[in-house]
């Protein structure tokens, strides 16, 4: 224990972007218990408590052995008191009491259920629970529940999409969605991110990135592409933002989720005639020969074309690390856009994402140790 602990503490950085964290998650019983407790903190708004139990499990994520006492957990980083009790305690039986009483708990579960609709977050979710709804047929079934309209998207396709996406599916999106630009750009270009990139077998929707040559045409591309979608009747649902990109802008300090270049949500009708061997996730019972896919489409300016990809690339908290590395140990603001330099006033320009990892004075990440 004593030398696990030495050989695991020496090493272990408290970024996530100066660990790398395969999909190969050794500590899955620790890790599913904090996030079992951090589901439960961002129902209740407690953002502080959270990111410590986050970064507990992305440093245990990231560990090439299992712990075995909670001595080996010495000297690693972001595993404060909190962190270390939920470690005994599952040293000790096996399981975290906190996350079995809330495994069981109505209103915890109910809150999973209703967050795990397309379109609804915590504050939805809690208001349907005070109502005293607790199924997703109690919610449709109830006239005086208003809706809007992506959550009537995600409550009519609540099955497809809450069956995750494997990656043949994934890819023929991909195809679909190539062919379509190309008939309209043939110079443009196309790039899976998002978990996928990162070597996942299944995600929860299909992340691509779109982009052209032709400087300011992105926007016009990304329309255009929506456009045929619809017109082949493959476009189930679409929420489309505009860009409200500036060029001149300076990456602001707060972790911002949403970047400002044009995107969209889609919910795209996929055959199964395009899926090659493995065919469609569906129910064996499922004849329909198509299922609903989740796809996030952006199209950010060519020469941000580096910025956006690292950016929608991931893990989440991989991306919180690097802009917090960024910041604290560098002076430099980083967001999906750009990367400034706070000592010399100037946007660093980047071709590739090598280039932002040499700019921030970091070694480069394999999309694939991007698991955090
Ligand atoms: N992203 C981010 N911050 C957010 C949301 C997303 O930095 N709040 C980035 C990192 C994600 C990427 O965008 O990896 C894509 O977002 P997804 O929600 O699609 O996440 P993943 O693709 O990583 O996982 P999944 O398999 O659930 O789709
Ligand atoms: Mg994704």
């Amino acid at each position: 224990s004593q030398q696990l602990g030495t050989v695991l503490t020496s090493r272990v950085s408290q970024y996530a972007c100066q660990r790398r964290t395969t999909l190969d998650n050794r500590n899955k019983i620790f890790t599913d218990a904090f996030e079992v407790l951090v589901e439960h903190l961002e129902f209740s708004d407690s953002k502080g408590p959270c990111l410590a139990f986050k970064r507990a499990a992305s440093v245990l994520k990231s560990l090439p052995s299992t712990l075995r006492h909670l001595g080996d957990a010495d000297g690693l980083p972001c595993l404060g008191e909190h962190c270390r009790d939920v470690l005994e305690e599952i040293f000790e039986c096996g399981k975290c009491s906190r996350v079995e009483d809330l495994m069981c708990n109505e209103k915890f579960r109910t809150m999973k259920l209703f967050t795990s609709v397309f379109g609804v977050g915590p504050k939805t979710a809690e208001k349907w629970y005070h109502r005293g709804l607790r199924t997703l047929q109690e919610v449709v079934s109830q006239p005086n529940v208003h809706l809007n309209k992506m959550q009537r998207a995600g409550l009519l396709y609540y099955r497809d999409i809450s069956r995750g996406i494997s990656r043949a599916e994934a890819d023929a999106v991909g195809r679909i969605i190539a062919e379509t630009m190309h008939c309209i750009s043939p110079s443009a270009t196309m790039t899976l991110t998002g978990g996928f990139r990162r070597g996942k077998a299944f995600g929860h929707d299909v992340d691509y990135i779109l982009s052209t040559p032709e400087s300011g045409a992105e926007e016009a591309l990304l329309l255009r592409v929506i456009d045929r979608l619809r017109y082949q009747g493959i476009l189930l649902y679409c929420d489309y933002q505009e860009s409200t990109f500036d060029k001149e802008r300076i990456p602001c300090r707060r972790f911002e989720a949403m970047d400002h270049f044009p995107k969209c949500f889609l919910i795209l009708k996929l055959d199964a005639m395009t899926v090659e061997d493995g065919g469609l996730q569906n129910n064996p019972e499922d004849q329909r020969g198509w299922r609903a896919v989740r796809v996030d489409l952006v199209a950010p300016p060519a020469d941000r074309y580096a910025y956006t990809l690292l950016g929608w690339t991931g893990s989440t908290q991989f991306e919180r690390d690097l802009r917090r590395f960024a910041r604290l140990e560098r002076g430099m603001l980083l967001d999906n856009h750009a990367l400034y330099d706070r000592n010399k006033s100037i946007l660093l320009p980047a071709k590739t994402e090598e280039d932002i990892f040499a700019h921030l004075g970091l070694e480069y990440i394999e999309p694939w140790q991007r698991n955090a």
